[in-house]
Formats: C-alpha cells, structure tokens, sequence
C-alpha cells in the first residue's frame, strides 16, 4: 500500500510542496480547530438532515459517480459564515492554489464546495481527476484546478477515506474514468477530524468504500483557474446581500468579482465595470 506524506498544522508551504509536486496530494492535520470544525457541522446540520442520498443529476453516468448512498450538496458559503473564513479562505489552500495555479491564470475562483458525506454500505467510487470537468483546458504543463477534502469526521480505510494514487498527477494528460491500479500503488487518506487533504486536480482518486455502519464526513473545496466555468454556479446561489457581508477576497472567489487575464481581456463584468465595484 502507498503512503501519503502527513503534516502537522504549522508547516511551512516550502516544505509541503516538494510533496505535493512528488505525489500530488498531502495531509495536513488540524487545517480546522475542533471548535470551527464543530461550528460548520452545527451551520450545515440542518441541510445534511433535511438531504437525501443519491444523485440530483437525474443522468445516469452521475448517478454512478455521485453514489446511491452518499449525500452531497453545496452553496456552503450562503449556509455557513465559518466554512467562508476558515475553510474557502483556508491559508494553506490558498497559498497552495497560489503557487500551482497562478501559473496558468492570473486569479482563481471557487469550483465548487461540496459536503460529500459517503453512507454506509456505499462502493467505491470509481477513480478519477478533477480536472476531468474541463477536457477541453487540460494541458500536462499545466494545473486547472487545486482541492481540497476536509475531514468534518474521522477518514479511515474502512469508512470511505478517500483512495488516491500517488504520483498519478504525472499519468498521460485525459480523461481517466475508473482507472484499475494495483493495490501497492494505492494509498487512502487516513486523517482524524479537521485534517485536509489538498490535492491536484490531475491527481487520480476516488471516494472510498465504505463498509462501516456509519458515515463519512468530508468537505470539498476546490478553486479554478478564472478563465473557466466552475462547477458550481455560486453566484447565483450567493446572494448580494449575502456576497456584501464577506471579506473582499471570499467575494471574489464566490464570483462576484471579474477576471482580468495576463496580457489581455477582462470577463464577468457588469456593463464593462469590474463586479467588484457592485459593492462600493
Ligand atoms: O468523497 C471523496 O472522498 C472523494 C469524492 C470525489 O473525488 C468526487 O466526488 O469528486
């Protein structure tokens, strides 16, 4: 079995990125206090209670993916103001997405932030990439998008902890949907509750089984490059009001600020205004 390599919170971004170059993913324990921690889940509580499991999609291929026995839902930052400060604004997320992505972009938004809560009895999810959302943008010299699963209960192997190959980021650039590796090369993110794990969107993984009577708790938080159309449509989910009450950074990446690219065109304005001045 592959190891991921394990951080305490406190590290330094130097000395994380050599792992995360070499396997594409790592964990950092307590990225939340146990009281923030306790803050989202009690925030979230009502929508994880008032959720059923399955897929919304109504496709069937996301059927599969999204799992008959897992939760999911998102539009966290409407829901809960310590998932924005602590979780989307999350220093070591941003100073990893900083480092991979401002290489491609000159600024990145949220893709999407997602409870992802694996139930009982669920199978594994079959392996895949992040980045699989945008074919059209991937390029092997280049990172698209950066996550990261926060661990809102314990991650084990049993429970569903999520299955990642290490090294996979460095696999021929592509779609890679349900990808066989032997069990040598496979590695699960055991990490107690409030660790992250932040990972390339070209890293291979997957939800893991769960054969445990109780659920796992994770939370997605992923960023994409800003010339991209995220996954998540959080603006119109994020209202105004709601965006007016952030720090200016969590509104940015909520898109409620435009993009100006490197060299040339701005996007997502307001009649040619940077959406950021909807605010002053
Ligand atoms: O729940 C997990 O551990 C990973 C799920 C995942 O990768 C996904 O749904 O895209």
């Amino acid at each position: 079995m592959a190891e991921l390599e394990i951080f305490d919170n406190g590290v330094s971004i130097e000395q994380i990125i050599p792992a995360l170059d070499r396997d594409g993913a790592v964990i950092i324990r307590d990225l939340l206090s146990m009281e923030i921690t306790t803050q989202i889940i009690e925030d979230l509580s009502e929508t994880l209670e008032a959720s059923t499991p399955g897929s919304k999609s109504g496709i069937e291929s996301w059927e599969e993916f999204h799992g008959g026995k897992t939760v999911r839902f998102c539009g966290l930052a409407a829901k809960s103001r310590a998932f924005v400060d602590h979780a989307l604004l999350n220093e070591y997320l941003i100073k990893v997405s900083d480092h991979y992505l401002l290489k491609s972009c000159a600024d990145y938004w949220l893709n999407t932030g997602q409870v992802m809560a694996v139930g009982s009895s669920e199978p594994a999810q079959y392996l895949h990439r992040d980045e699989d959302n945008w074919p059209e943008a991937m390029n092997k010299d280049q990172e698209i998008t950066f996550s990261c699963m926060y661990a809102l209960s314990d991650f084990t192997k049993e429970n569903g902890g999520t299955v990642v190959i290490p090294g996979s980021q460095n696999l021929p650039t592509g779609v890679i949907r349900g990808l066989e590796v032997p069990p040598e090369e496979i590695a699960y993110a055991v990490m107690p509750t409030g660790s992250g794990m932040i990972y390339s969107g070209k890293v291979v993984h997957g939800a893991g089984a769960n054969i445990t009577d109780q659920m796992r708790y994770g939370m997605h938080v992923s960023f994409v490059a800003g010339w991209l159309r995220p996954e998540e449509a959080s603006p119109l989910v994020i209202d105004k009001e709601t965006a007016a009450a952030l720090p200016q950074r969590a509104r940015q990446l909520l898109g409620w600020g435009s993009y100006h690219s490197v060299g040339g065109g701005r996007t997502w304005l307001v009649d040619f205004d940077d959406a950021k001045h909807l605010f002053d």
